[in-house]
């Protein structure tokens, strides 16, 4: 009896784990608190990132809050698909935001823009399922 009750608390234990361990609850939202998708703005501008239902911290957190927060990466012009299984590279068109920022001020050249935030965890890899907002589209006068 006893031996089925240790069975049974490690596999809900391992069901935990691997469940919840790196997922944001099914309510968290990553959004853009001051662009509405087909904005036109002036270059700079300013990107204000909100979340709801977890938290923002720095990258390599390994404290305990690494399960309950994460960074902001904010993809610009962004076509090609992420490789969602690897950390995300540092390249021109994905922004890291390492120091837990919730804000930045964009120069982008005049035209049309898409913009999308993505959180992610302490090694730079997205949860499972990934944490972004809506792409929106934007226009740069
Ligand atoms: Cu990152």
């Amino acid at each position: 009896m006893n031996r089925i009750r240790i069975v049974v608390a490690g596999t809900v234990m391992l069901w935990m784990s691997t469940t919840f361990a790196h997922s944001p609850p099914d309510s968290a939202r990553v959004f853009f608190v001051n662009l509405q998708d087909g904005a036109t703005v002036t270059s700079p501008f300013s990107v204000i990132f909100g979340i709801t239902g977890f938290g923002v911290t720095t990258a390599g957190d390994k404290a305990k809050n690494k399960h309950t927060a994460g960074h902001h990466h904010l993809l610009i012009d962004l076509e090609r698909p992420l490789d969602m299984e690897q950390p995300l590279p540092y390249t021109k068109d994905i922004m890291h935001f390492d120091q837990g920022e919730t804000e930045t001020i964009l120069e982008l050249p005049a035209g049309q823009h898409t913009l999308q935030l993505l959180l992610a965890d302490e090694d730079h890899e997205s949860y499972d399922p990934p944490l972004m907002s809506k792409k929106i589209t934007i226009t740069v006068k």
